[in-house]
């Protein structure tokens, strides 16, 4: 009985072993009938057997092989201040303060009127 799970377990190896190195990564050439098909705003993941298109960091998914470029700032996705202007980019998005604002966009902060100068009073 032992001996028969023994044959079985390396059985199952050697067939593992050669899937995997008759597998193709698909990921080392674009199209065809052995490269893959992902678009430019996709990553190229290879599996045994075939590939997958993962999306960039701030694009979501549109089909298999390709990935839309998401609008922060239109989807209300941002952290903009509510004294920004949210500013989208190709996968992600910025923040600029408003005129008359101050800070990195996350905190806008009113800008303080410059000091007076000092007071020259005649000897
Ligand atoms: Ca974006």
């Amino acid at each position: 009985m032992h001996f028969k799970w023994t044959i079985c377990a390396n059985i199952h190896s050697v067939l593992l072993l050669v899937v995997l190195l008759s597998d193709v990564d698909e990921c080392l050439s674009l199209g065809g009938l052995n490269g893959h098909h992902c678009h430019s705003n996709t990553r190229c993941v290879n599996t045994v057997g075939s590939y997958l298109c993962e999306c960039l960091p701030g694009y979501r998914r549109v089909d298999k092989f390709n990935c839309a470029e998401v609008d922060e700032c239109a989807a209300g996705l941002h952290r903009c201040s509510p004294h920004a202007d949210c500013i989208n980019t190709a996968g992600s998005y910025r923040c600029r303060c408003r005129h008359g604002y101050q800070g990195d966009g996350y905190t806008c902060q009113r800008e303080l009127p410059a000091p007076a100068p000092p007071r020259r009073d005649a000897p």
